[in-house]
């Protein structure tokens, strides 16, 4: 574990700043082929403040491969999707003021990231979240698991 975090603490020198080492701010790339570059998320119960951050590592424009980082109850989320679906691009895919939405970001393309910080004081230990995108389509593939408790845990999607 000291390793680990000695090897973190490098990274975090040799990339100018990328927070992976602050286990409440956590990093998350996508790109032009519908996909997240993690499938699992995981922040200590001791983060009052999660920041998460979604980059966007591809070209195409946000209107034909858009992403968003949206963070609901894994019940709530197909209901989201499809009132997203409903509200379309404009509202960046999301609908207004749903209070079964955690957090979310809006939705960036290629090129671009955005960044969106939430209490965790709605978040309940041991319950099932997810992380998903709400573009049209997107959710099928574009989504993971989200824990609340235990170590920060950013598991890599295969390539
Ligand atoms: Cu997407």
């Amino acid at each position: 574990m000291t390793c680990l975090r000695l090897m973190g603490a490098g990274l975090l020198l040799l990339a100018g700043g990328v927070a992976q080492a602050d286990p409440c701010k956590i990093a998350i790339d996508s790109n032009d082929m519908m996909q997240f570059s993690v499938r699992e998320l995981a922040v200590p119960t001791n983060c009052t403040d999660v920041e998460v951050t979604l980059r966007h590592a591809g070209q195409l424009p946000a209107k034909v491969m858009g992403h968003d980082w949206v963070l609901a109850k894994d019940s709530d989320m197909s209901a989201i999707v499809n009132a997203g679906l409903a509200a379309g691009l404009s509202h960046g895919f999301l609908p207004e003021n749903d209070k079964r939405i955690i957090a979310a970001t809006k939705v960036v393309g290629g090129g671009e990231s955005t960044t969106v910080k939430f209490s965790t004081a709605a978040l309940v230990q041991g319950a099932r979240y997810a992380f998903f995108c709400t573009s049209p389509g997107h959710s099928a593939v574009m989504r993971g698991k989200f824990v609340f408790g235990g170590t920060t845990r950013v598991a890599q999607t295969g390539k």
